[in-house]
């Protein structure tokens, strides 16, 4: 079977590279077909294994062996063995120089790590082990060397050639061939090598960092984009201002270039110098372009140049370690965005992330912790729990340390490990020794997975005017992990009198009362804080501005949540207080539905819906977060079963209600959001527009003929990309002639536009209308339908399956077959895109009997294919 096909890497197995790597010279003449790559490595035994003598074991995959020198000799057969993974040399001297050419086929590499063909252009993706597909190697992030790389190619095919660093010579070769040569002068690890060629056009421009230095940026892309990346170039100056400001760090080379490829599995790539990105991270245009695709390209960016110091200048010591950069890259980045728009509303919109996917990752066959301890293939690993379960640690180490101890352990980090691979303890050491704590406790977050549960129950001492407040932790069972240790986390909290007031908080012990909000560390099981001098029993606040990735059980009231959502003055609670009742209220609902009673919105619960949208002085993006129920995804979270047509049903009917009882709220929210100018991404408009949008799509909710002609006349008149696609959503989930007459005449206009198409494919994927599933298969036979291209396969298969759980989840199971096919369909061909697209079926476990029995069928069915890849065959097997 496969167990042995596959082989676990466990990560108390690590041990020091037999060998390091000084000098890494690359040749590449590069052809579609046939790429030569000749390799030449100077390299030395590592004396720190204490080992003496060993073979040299090179990493490689999927390559031919076309030549081998050492020291300048041909190596004759009979001195080195190469079988599907690896080059091995027993006999080598202690320092040596090793050539190595190798052929390889990039037009077939459909996978798309290693070198590939993006259309005309040729590309890499190293991360994680991509590099081993190019040359045989060491190919783990520890080996660390300096790169001098030679790009040999067509020059009418391919003018632009571009590799990390700083490029030293180019110049033409015979038979309308050039080249270029780049140096890195920075040691760097293969993961972070590089290389494009092609036809592209780029646009320039300039940033003067902190000590005066000028780096010239330059964004590539194809001719016909060109117009589509100043937004990109500038969120890319924002973004290094902002690491000077926050963090004092500087970029460190003369060029930065970000290069935008069409194929691409993920979101970007931070190679040194030279990042490679997924197109839909840099193209934008008012037309094209909608305010949240401006706000992830900002992000994206922010993200992959904040790696520059976190992840490259210091880099991991192994694979394990993986959130020591992306938990901390995350955490970056959010800060990034919220200083660029709104904190609350940023810090909304992470939370929602977090809840809806890792918690349910966490809750799963798939749970594992920060800090995984063993995988079979790693890249199925850059998970939501390695990247955002992570950044919430930092931020956790963030809120214990305060502002300024967080700082000093960041540069105290960096002043110890520049150059560096390290693990997770060294980032924690750092933080430690810099705010002078013990974290030893806190180092669980990365080896316990799970999400824990904080049971909080109070009693008030009206004669002492005491305030008491219990905390119980525990955290459920996942694979492998039985039983859970208490973490120690911070809770931040207030207490508010009933009429508002929010109470000077004073532990017992303490001398006088310190501000309103506080954080307490909780670390034991269970722990008691008391408060003094509290004047009436309070309403606790409690995880203010979501402090620790945990699940808070507390009995809160309806008037308790009234009372927070009217006047927490942390604007997270003000949220919160309003998504636990819309919670309560669907779940209800749900309860109704199955039991086959009437279905009612509470009263209370229109009348606190209508005086918050009355309230149109608020800032317009929290209000339209503080006005969406909570996501058919979240609230699947709450249940016991899943009940896919229940939770559909009651949300929409709390939809629509809110629609008909509000109508004239609605138009008013919409009449004050009309724009007076054009369109501009930065014209502080975009939560006007988000406004505005969820009103219209509250009003269509009634399915009144007046409503859907007001989407009509919003998506023809619309001049930006927010508002057609803010009326074209609901359209599609209305069942009316307007529906396909608005998608065609979309796809008329866009047309040739991978991106919009995009778009185009997933609205109808993500219809709620009960025909989808029909025009899903149907789509898959269109034209401009691609499997290969990942973005494509995500338009119409992620999205159907993993932002449509009413359809997805049809009870014939035949949503389900119809993923397990495209899985198959995927598995030879990338088998990255293949696994990512199995984690609707690893909630199986959520569901009752009879899908439980789909699903697994399906699963069942995807393990006995022959020849599954690494990434598809953990999963599914794990899944089960
Ligand atoms: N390090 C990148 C993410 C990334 C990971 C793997 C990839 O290919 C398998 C590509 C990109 C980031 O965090 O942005
Ligand atoms: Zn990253």
């Amino acid at each position: 079977m496969h167990e042995n096909q596959h082989r676990t890497i466990h990560q108390k197995d690590y041990s020091v590279p037999d060998y390091l790597i000084d000098t890494v010279e690359l040749d590449f003449d590069l052809a579609p077909e046939c790429t030569r790559v000749l390799s030449r490595l100077t390299l030395h035994l590592n004396h720190d294994t204490g080992n003496g003598q060993r073979p040299l074991v090179l990493n490689g995959d999927d390559l031919k062996l076309v030549s081998l020198k050492l020291d300048g000799v041909e190596l004759p057969t009979e001195y080195y063995q190469v079988t599907d993974q690896q080059l091995s040399i027993p006999d080598l001297p202690e320092r040596c120089t090793l050539e190595i050419g190798t052929e390889i086929n990039p037009a077939a590499n459909s996978a798309l790590s290693g070198l590939y063909a993006s259309g005309p252009m040729l590309c890499t993706q190293c991360e994680a082990e991509g590099f081993r597909r190019i040359t045989y190697f060491l190919d783990r992030p520890d080996v660390m060397a300096i790169y001098t790389v030679t790009l040999k190619a067509d020059k009418k095919s391919c003018p632009v050639l571009l590799a990390n660093g700083n490029r030293t010579a180019q110049g033409e070769l015979p038979e309308g061939r050039h080249y270029a040569t780049w140096h890195d002068p920075f040691k760097k690890p293969s993961y972070l090598f590089a290389l494009v060629a092609g036809d592209l056009v780029h646009k320039a421009g300039t940033f003067t960092t902190c000590s005066g230095r000028t780096v010239n940026l330059e964004i590539y892309v194809e001719e016909k984009n060109r117009d589509k990346c100043d937004h990109a170039l500038l969120s890319l100056k924002r973004a290094m201002q902002w690491d000077e400001e926050e963090f004092g760090r500087e970029y460190d080379l003369d060029t930065y270039m970000v290069v935008a490829v069409d194929d691409f599995n993920m979101g970007a790539m931070e190679n040194k110098g030279l990042n490679i990105f997924n197109s839909r991270y840099v193209l934008a245009s008012p037309e094209s372009a909608t305010d949240a695709d401006y706000q992830a390209i900002e992000e994206v960016i922010g993200h992959e140049y904040f790696h520059n110091w976190t992840g490259n200048r210091i880099t991991c010591r192994d694979w394990f370690q993986l959130s020591l950069k992306e938990g901390l890259t995350i955490y970056r980045d959010q800060e990034f965005s919220a200083d660029m728009q709104s904190r609350p509303v940023k810090r909304i919109e992470d939370v929602k992330l977090l809840r809806s996917s890792q918690f349910a990752e966490d809750a799963g066959p798939l749970a594992h912790p920060v800090r995984p301890e063993s995988y079979v293939e790693i890249n199925n690993f850059y998970s939501m729990t390695v990247y955002h379960k992570g950044g919430e640690v930092i931020r956790m180490l963030r809120t214990l340390l305060g502002k300024e101890g967080f700082r000093r352990g960041m540069d105290l980090y960096f002043e110890r490990h520049d150059g560096q691979a390290v693990r997770v303890d060294e980032f924690v050491q750092a933080m430690a020794d810099a705010g002078g704590r013990d974290l030893t406790q806190f180092m669980r977050w990365y080896d316990q997975a799970g999400t824990p549960v904080l049971s909080i129950s109070d009693s008030y001492d009206e004669a002492a005017k005491t305030y008491t407040l219990t905390v119980s932790q525990s955290c459920p069972p996942t694979p492998g992990q039985p039983e859970k240790l208490p973490f120690h986390l911070p809770l931040a909290l207030g207490l508010l009198e009933r009429g508002g007031r929010e109470i000077p908080l004073r532990l017992s012990g303490e001398g006088a009362a310190g501000g309103t909000s506080r954080v307490l560390e909780v670390t034991e099981a269970s722990q008691s804080f008391s408060f003094l001098d509290v004047p009436s029993r309070p309403v606790p606040s409690l995880l203010r501005n979501f402090s620790a990735p945990v699940k808070v059980q507390y009995p809160y009231s309806d008037e308790d949540l009234m009372l927070l959502m009217a006047q927490d003055s942390d604007p997270f609670q003000r949220w919160e207080a309003g998504q636990i009742q819309a919670v309560k209220l669907i779940c209800g609902l749900v309860a109704d539905i199955q039991a086959g009673r009437p279905l009612v919105v509470s009263e209370p619960f229109i009348a606190a819906f209508g005086k918050l949208l009355a309230d149109l002085d608020q800032d317009s993006a929290f209000l339209a977060e503080a006005l969406t129920l909570p996501a058919e995804s979240y609230l699947a979270e709450q249940l016991e079963v899943i009940d896919p047509e229940a939770i559909h049903q009651a949300r929409e009917f709390v939809r629509s209600t809110l629609g008909e009882r509000h109508w004239d709220l609605f138009l008013a929210a919409r009449e004050k959001c009309v724009a007076r100018e054009p369109y501009h991404p930065d014209d502080g408009l975009s939560g006007c527009r988000k406004l505005k949008n969820l009103s219209l799509s509250y009003l269509m909710a009634t399915g009144k003929q007046q409503a859907i002609e007001l989407g009509m006349r919003q998506f023809e008149s619309a001049d930006n990309m927010t508002d057609s696609l803010g009326a074209l959503s609901p359209l599609s989930n209305c069942d009316c002639p307007e529906r396909s007459q608005a998608l065609a005449a979309f796809y008329q206009c866009w047309q040739g536009d991978r991106g919009v198409i995009d778009k185009w494919f997933t609205l109808q994927a993500t219809s709620r209308l009960p025909g989808t599933l029909s025009e899903v298969l149907a789509l898959l036979e269109h034209p401009d339908f691609d499997l290969r291209n990942p973005n494509r396969a995500r338009s119409l298969i992620g999205a159907f399956s993993q932002a449509n759980q009413v359809r997805f989840h049809e009870k014939s199971g035949a949503g389900y077959s119809f993923l397990a096919d495209q899985i198959l369909k995927l598995n030879s061909m990338n088998p990255q895109i293949a696994a990512r697209l199995l984690t609707p079926f690893s909630r199986w476990r959520r569901f009752d009997p009879s899908r439980q029995e789909l699903m697994k069928q399906q699963l069942q069915r995807i393990l006995a294919e022959p020849g599954l890849a690494r990434d598809v065959y953990e999963l599914a097997a794990k899944s089960l």
